[in-house]
């Protein structure tokens, strides 16, 4: 087991690429560039009271939501790093409508689905936001980019993974190996190995939901989280809501718990995003050991069919989804 802190993210990647001797590199080249986006969102998500990036960008996005400053400019950041790695033919973002070609780079091996800055209605009050990536790998590099390449099951990606501009800045992410967190080390500017194969704890923690929607919540919901808050005779839980899908499920990930964002009457199939939300975090859940469903099926098994298409999402602690879709 290594050593917490003495191995980088860039000494990581080429020891998990030479245990494939006869890749080209390519993953690593677009993980590197990943990563050098991560750093720049970082800096300016640091100093965004500062250099007036605060605040809404006074435009709506495909989702019908107030873009924030900091969503174009992490949006802009990350396509044109994963551009520049010459490493992928197309990206998914939750900030462009359509899908955006990278026209340098046509028989790109790689496809990137994104949440540029999640948790961005928390940016002007400095809780913790995030970037989430999945990587796919195309069918056909012979072919032009086509729906079979982007409409994936989430069961099929690469590599999935998010970066948490936290009290401490985290790249977390797996390639179907587990799961290992990075550190900034902000003096060097370089990711160190801090939390190596993460797995969800087994005891039973946290449930995390926004109860001002209870009303309309699935009556099914509902009585799990009459469980959860021992009105049915068992130890209350304790309840934790942040409002930012990374940092509600970061804190599971670590202490163990339910993140649930359920069909609700305004949102009747969920609010999260299946591409570039729910199956990385999924994919990374299950990796840690835990569990992601939508209460009808696995997220990571969903044959999309909408690039911005959005699912319910029960994610955490396997032995507590569990119980949630048999209450
Ligand atoms: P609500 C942030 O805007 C986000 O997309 C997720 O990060 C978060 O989990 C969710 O919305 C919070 O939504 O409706 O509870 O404010």
């Amino acid at each position: 087991m290594q050593q917490k802190g003495l191995i980088t993210f860039d000494q990581f990647i080429a020891s998990e690429q030479n245990k494939f001797p006869n890749v080209q590199g390519n993953l690593s080249r677009l993980f590197r560039h990943i990563q050098l986006a991560s750093k720049l969102v970082n800096s300016d998500v640091r100093k965004a009271g500062l250099a007036g990036i605060l605040g809404s960008a006074q435009n709506t996005n495909v989702q019908g939501e107030d873009q924030q400053k900091l969503d174009v400019l992490a949006n802009n950041t990350f396509i044109k790093m994963i551009e520049s790695s010459k490493t992928c033919a197309a990206i998914l973002s939750e900030e462009v409508d359509e899908v955006y070609y990278c026209e340098n780079n046509p028989k790109g091996k790689y496809i990137v689905a994104m949440d540029p800055l999640d948790g961005s209605s928390n940016i002007d009050v400095n809780a913790s936001i995030g970037t989430i990536f999945s990587i796919y790998k195309r069918i056909d590099l012979d072919q032009p980019v086509s729906d079979a390449d982007i409409y994936q099951k989430g069961r099929e990606i690469v590599a999935g993974g998010y970066i948490i501009y936290g009290s401490s800045t985290m790249l977390v992410f797996s390639t179907g190996n587990g799961v290992n967190g990075f550190t900034l080390d902000s003096g060097i500017q370089e990711y160190c190995l801090s939390h190596p194969n993460m797995q969800m704890p087994a005891k039973e923690g946290i449930y995390s939901v926004n109860e001002g929607n209870m009303g309309t919540f699935p009556e099914s919901v509902k009585r799990y989280i009459a469980k959860c808050k021992g009105e049915t005779g068992e130890k209350p839980k304790s309840a934790r809501y942040i409002g930012s899908l990374i940092a509600d499920f970061h804190r599971n990930l670590i202490k163990g718990g339910i993140f649930m964002y359920p069909s609700t009457q305004s949102a009747p199939n969920g609010k999260l995003r299946l591409l570039y939300e729910c199956v990385p975090m999924a994919f990374v859940a299950e990796q840690a050991g835990g569990k992601a469903h939508t209460g009808d099926i696995d997220v990571l098994d969903i044959v999309p069919n909408e690039l911005h298409q959005r699912v319910p999402l029960y994610i955490g602690n396997k032995s507590m989804v569990e119980d949630l879709l048999q209450s």
